[in-house]
């Protein structure tokens, strides 16, 4: 099949700093009791709404997360910041998301047996960038000595696969011959950790994948291609406003940069419930129409937003329990690493698929998007 396209590696890099579930808990807990002491005459006259604790039993019951990890901790737990300290750097030093993007491209490249000059296209597919231009994925093709071309590109949760699709088609056109997706999910700048509801949800991670025609693929990793599906539906229940329009709307007041809807805000319940058959009826449709079954594939590697959801999601497909091994979760570990989470289980649960062996690779989250890619091994 030397006209199917390939991924034909991955990559992972996560940074080194872990918060745990008990650390998050104990630093909200802390600013909300000093919020709560300093703002006792406001409560008591009804002004203010007292803040209600966290708790790290909550946390894992809710959403399976144990941990996650920090590219900046500095800052996070500390009760008078409540944020990433990021230190400011100057414009001519590599960008903090192509730092920690370019780890896991290398080991994608690696594992592909692909060397910077035969790569042709670079696209930074990522929930969030941390400037509009220059382009983060231009950026880290000059850093690595790619050719070709580059772009960023961002559709939330799903921004990974949608990003993989759009290189597919570029490599499937001929646009390009061998093209490197990264995915440098740097969330937790864009966590509101004065939120009970949201403080735990996301961590920080990079992910890449190769994506190339099967018949210059040499890599003894390469996963064909067999079908993609994308879909988006407009939805108001996963947003945040951030963005350059924000100062003009400040009236000189820097209070504004920290309002609610300017981090990452949810209505986690509501994206349960809708989203979850979106993503049940889209693979069920995309199985049928390929005549294949649930069962014929060996593992669904899933979003990771929340355990209760993937075991909901498998369940239903598969009209059973999963076998753990089915349909593997990493939130215990990672958390919510946005459009990162689904490659993360990939990359770490192929090496035992053999030849003809077939899984699912699906994102889902904010917009909402799915994204949903059928693969074989070759
Ligand atoms: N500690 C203790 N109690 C809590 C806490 C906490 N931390 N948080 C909430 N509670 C309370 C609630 O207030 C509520 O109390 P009450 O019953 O008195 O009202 C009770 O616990 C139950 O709350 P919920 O109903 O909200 O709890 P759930 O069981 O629904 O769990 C979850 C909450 C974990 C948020 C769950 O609803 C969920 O995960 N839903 C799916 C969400 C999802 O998939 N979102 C996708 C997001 S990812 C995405 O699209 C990426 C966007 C781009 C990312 C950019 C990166 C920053």
């Amino acid at each position: 099949m030397a006209d199917s396209i390939v991924i034909s590696g991955s990559g992972l890099y996560h940074p080194e700093h872990i918060i745990t579930n008990e650390q998050l808990v104990e630093a909200y807990n802390g600013w909300a009791t000093k919020f709560n002491s300093d703002n006792a005459a406001a409560i008591e006259a009804g002004d203010v709404e007292t803040k209600p604790f966290s708790s790290a039993e909550f946390i894992e019951k809710a959403s399976g997360i144990k941990q996650r990890y920090a590219m900046f901790p500095d800052g996070i737990l500390d009760i008078d910041r409540m944020m990433p300290r990021v230190p400011k750097r100057p414009s001519e030093e590599l960008s903090e998301m192509a730092e920690l993007g370019i780890k896991a491209a290398k080991q994608a490249m690696e594992q592909a047996g692909k060397k910077p000059e035969d790569i042709d296209l670079v696209i930074c597919a990522v929930s969030t960038m941390q400037r509009p231009w220059p382009a983060l994925a231009v950026e880290i093709q000059k850093e690595l000595g790619c050719k070709g071309y580059a772009f960023d590109m961002s559709v939330a949760c799903s921004s990974a696969t949608f990003g993989a699709s759009t290189a597919m088609d570029s490599v499937l056109s001929g646009m390009s011959k061998c093209a490197l997706v990264i995915s440098p999910e740097l969330t937790t700048p864009q966590m509101n950790f004065r939120d009970r509801d949201s403080h735990f949800i996301f961590g920080d991670v990079a992910t890449a994948m190769v994506i190339e025609k099967e018949a210059t693929a040499t890599s003894k990793h390469a996963f064909r291609v067999l079908d993609r599906k994308l879909m988006t539906e407009f939805s108001n229940n996963i947003r945040s406003n951030f963005g350059y329009l924000t100062r003009t709307d400040t009236n000189d007041d820097p209070a504004r940069y920290m309002e609610p809807d300017q981090f990452f805000v949810q209505y986690g319940r509501k994206v349960f419930k809708e989203l979850l058959p979106m993503v049940c009826n889209l693979i069920e449709g995309q199985l049928s129409a390929m005549g294949i079954g649930a069962a014929d594939l060996k593992r669904m590697w899933l979003h990771q937003a929340n355990i209760n959801m993937n075991t909901f999601a498998t369940k239903k497909l598969l009209g059973r329990e999963p076998e753990p091994d089915e349909a593997p979760i990493v939130l215990d570990e990672y958390a919510n690493t946005a459009s990162a989470g689904s490659v993360i289980t990939f990359h770490k649960y192929k090496d035992d698929f053999k030849s003809g062996d077939k899984g699912i690779l699906c994102s889902f989250g904010a917009g909402y998007s799915v994204g949903s890619l059928i693969l074989e091994k070759v």
